[in-house]
């Protein structure tokens, strides 16, 4: 008993010694609940379309990248919508340059509750995958399709920041016509939308200008040997040969025609005024003349040119410029309209001004970018080099369009 009182009176001391340590006796304290985390953000869907594998891939890839950018620098600045925080997802789909594929993946795209497009690369995909788009009142920006077809269709969703076509050709072919003077023009083509409809408008302006152009030859977007065409069109004697088709073809061709001896001049549209000639056609590819449906890589905006660099380790190849763009008008039009709505941003889409890596950029009625710049080059020492700019009719000396522009 005198042992239980002991040990009592130590536990009550050391207990109070416990209590003196910890200074003053806890109060229960208040329940505070944590603040609660901030809603998820909106996330819109945007769609890019091309052409991923294939001979065409490095374009489609390119056209990617500009697309990419664009979402990337939106979401890194952040983007409020009707008072929502909205993160930007970039879906992209490989159409394979195939028209039947374009329209699967712009199903697919549909589905997928994409808010805008920006594609297809190629026309003849383009167009097709329109319609799609066009009954899902889902807009649709191509930063690279030249067909005039694209924008005759009626469809209010449907854009491009490219020129066209029935521009390029005659912008093309004048210049072949004035500079060359050829006297016998051979024209070929791929069979496709783009290919064979720019060489209609090259043979148009050529026959206008009294000369004289031989029965078109055609290949197809695939074909890998043109020797029998060659051959077939050396013994004519052309003083020019054009060709409507993209690089992967155009390269081959034009190596294969100096294999055949010819002394031709070669010369070519957009899609085959890439660098890419220099490495499909060697130093055959040398003095190759071609154009572009707007203003040339090199003179895209220093920021989006470093920007490029810097995210993708590489220089832009063609059309980079005008998808970013056309990815950064959808996301303006937005902005304008406060919505991702297409039905509440399409307006401000249609009306919109906008400074853009490739220039100012505003809509006619059709779709279709107002006052268009068409660019002619050469291959020099192994580069495209932009010799011409040819806006309104009038042709300008490139260095001297850029100074006029205010550049260097
Ligand atoms: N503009 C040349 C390549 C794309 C197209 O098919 O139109």
């Amino acid at each position: 008993m005198q042992g239980t009182r002991f040990s009592l009176a130590i536990f009550a001391a050391v207990a109070a010694l416990t209590l003196a340590g910890c200074g003053e006796e806890k109060k229960p304290q208040p329940v505070v609940a944590a603040p609660p985390p901030p809603p998820a953000p909106l996330v819109v869907k945007l769609g890019h379309v091309g052409p991923l594998t294939g001979g065409i891939a490095h374009l489609g890839k390119d056209n990617e990248n500009g697309a990419r950018l664009a979402v990337e620098e939106a979401n890194a600045k952040g983007l409020k919508l009707g008072g929502k925080d909205v993160k930007l997802e970039l879906i992209t789909e490989d159409d394979q340059a195939d028209p039947k594929v374009g329209t699967t993946v712009a199903q697919k795209l549909v589905d997928a509750k994409v808010a805008g497009v920006v594609g297809h690369l190629n026309s003849g995909v383009t167009i097709p995958a329109s319609s799609i788009y066009n009954q899902a009142g889902i807009p649709m920006i191509s930063g690279s399709a030249t067909n005039p077809q694209l924008t005759e269709q009626g469809f209010k969703n449907v854009f491009r920041v490219v020129g066209r076509d029935d521009q390029q050709g005659p912008a093309i072919a004048s210049y072949l016509a004035s500079e060359v003077k050829p006297k016998v023009v051979a024209v070929i083509d791929d069979a496709t939308a783009y290919g064979e409809g720019l060489a209609n408008e090259v043979e148009k302006t050529l026959k206008a200008a009294g000369v004289k152009v031989l029965p078109r030859e055609k290949g197809t977007d695939k074909t890998a040997d043109f020797k029998a065409i060659l051959t077939k069109l050396k013994g004519k004697k052309p003083d020019a040969v054009f060709y409507g088709g993209i690089d992967a073809t155009g390269g081959p061709l034009m190596k294969q025609g100096r294999e055949l001896g010819i002394k031709a001049v070669f010369a070519f549209g957009d899609g085959a005024c890439t660098d890419k000639m220099q490495e499909l056609a060697g130093d055959a590819a040398e003095g190759l003349l071609c154009s572009q449906a707007g203003l040339p890589v090199q003179a895209a905006n220093k920021k989006f040119l470093e920007s490029y660099k810097a995210k993708f380790n590489i220089d832009p190849i063609l059309y980079a410029p005008f998808t970013y763009d056309a990815a950064n008008l959808l996301i303006e039009a937005m902005k304008k309209a406060d919505s991702p709505d297409p039905v509440k941003y399409l307006p401000e889409l249609a009306k919109i001004s906008y400074e853009g890596a490739s220039g100012k950029i505003e809509f006619d009625d059709k779709g279709d970018r107002k006052d268009a710049e068409m660019t002619i080059f050469t291959m020099k020492g192994g580069k495209i080099e932009p010799i011409a700019v040819i806006k309104g009719g009038k042709t300008t000396k490139f260095e001297d369009f850029i100074k006029a522009a205010g550049g260097t």
